[in-house]
């Protein structure tokens, strides 16, 4: 009403123009804009530090979601989680605290938002059944562990998940022990990125992590960090597209296949999705295929390529992974009919894998019916006696 009085008076101002533009909060001072309350939150814009949102005022709660919602200049002070969907973001800080290392909790999210996990140990393992973001804020500091007792990060619906800035440790699969310990991925499209898995899980299909029925991962600058499995040490994949970016993998350890990673189109399920795996400025080291009972070779002491699956490796390095079987870094096989294809090897270089079964670097066994292809092999050498082209 301020501006409307003074407008009215209109000869107590030196300009009858710039009245009615002026002090519309109505205290009659001539800072027009810095006691405006835009959002009605009760702030006034001079000690709101976002007049335009609500939710963010010198008397709101502090969240850890990225912003400084309490006005006092510092961001997620206070840490915690939070998770944002379509209304306010909710503190869920009580909830995750409630996992201990002796007692970790498996949390549910099943409605769609961001989950913000400030930095600390969380004993959560999350099963995801809706489009979510986890932002972590960086694997650094950030660690969801499963204290050697749950599964991690479970996906078995068709939603979009983002998943960045988490080490994934301590976690197994408490089900069957059969899967991805730290991450599953059934049918869902998961974008990941800065994140470590660590903890030395121990199963059949992938150690970490396991993708199936028309998964799709895409997962830039991550590391894995030992790992075991009958298949894949770190990763198993079948019926699945993984593009990943600058990646490393360090020694895994598979009793049958794979050290770091097995794909194959018949290893986890039987759908008839395309089954591709590209790595592009990836390490693969210190791998290692090997069954302690001697009983068995196997081999792919980082990388094991079965039936229908298509491999592509662009400027990455395999170095120091071995193998009692064939294939010290690669082993190229296939069980039945169908082929497996090591589609492309580019600015790819091999350092020091060794494999007791023949072929150092890469193995192509001739086994019935088999349709390798190797293209564009630059410093590839393998031992053509055991079937290498
Ligand atoms: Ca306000
Ligand atoms: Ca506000
Ligand atoms: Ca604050
Ligand atoms: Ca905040």
């Amino acid at each position: 009403m301020g501006a409307v009085a003074l407008a009215w008076l209109g000869c107590n101002g030196p300009n009858n123009d710039d009245l009615t533009v002026t002090d519309a909060d109505a205290d009659a001072d001539t800072d027009a804009d810095s006691d405006i309350d835009a959002d009605s939150d009760g702030f006034t814009s001079d000690v709101d530090c976002n007049d335009q949102n609500r939710n963010v005022n010198p008397n709101a709660p502090e969240l850890c979601d990225g912003f400084d919602n309490n006005c006092n200049t510092e961001v997620d002070e206070l840490g915690g989680v939070s998770f944002v969907g379509n209304n306010a973001g909710v503190d869920r800080t009580a909830e995750f605290s409630k996992g201990t290392k002796e007692d970790p909790v498996v949390i549910q999210l099943q409605t769609d938002g961001t989950l913000n996990v400030c930095p600390g140990t969380w004993y959560v393992g999350l099963d995801i059944d809706a489009n979510v973001r986890v932002l972590g804020r960086d694997s650094a500091t950030t660690t969801l562990d499963g204290g050697g007792a749950i599964r991690g990060i479970w996906v078995d619906e068709s939603v979009n998940v983002g998943l960045t800035g988490v080490t994934l440790t301590g976690f197994v699969d408490d089900d069957e022990g059969q899967l991805g310990a730290a991450l599953h991925c059934d049918g869902a499209q998961i974008m990941a990125s800065d994140i470590v898995f660590e903890g030395d899980p121990s199963n059949v299909y992938g150690g970490y992590a396991s993708l199936m029925n028309g998964c799709v991962l895409q997962l830039g600058t991550s590391a894995f960090n030992g790992g075991s499995a009958q298949y894949g040490g770190q990763l198993a994949m079948s019926n699945s597209r993984a593009t990943l970016l600058d990646v490393t993998f360090d020694g895994g350890t598979a009793s049958v296949a794979g050290g770091a990673v097995a794909v194959a189109s018949d290893l986890l399920d039987n759908g008839s999705d395309a089954t591709s795996f590209a790595c592009t400025g990836c390490t693969f080291e210190n791998g290692v295929a090997t069954d302690p009972t001697k009983k068995t070779t196997p081999g792919g002491g980082a990388l094991w390529i079965g039936e229908e699956a298509e491999v592509t490796l662009t400027g990455t390095e395999l170095s120091d992974n071995s193998a009692d079987g064939p294939g010290g870094a690669v082993l190229l096989d296939s069980l039945g009919d169908d082929s497996a294809e090591l589609e492309t090897l580019e600015d790819t270089e091999f350092d020091g894998n060794t494999a007791a079964g023949g072929a150092n670097d890469v193995s192509v066994p001739a086994v019935k019916g088999g349709d390798y292809e190797i293209t564009e092999t630059d410093d590839l050498s393998c031992d053509e006696s055991a079937g290498c082209r």
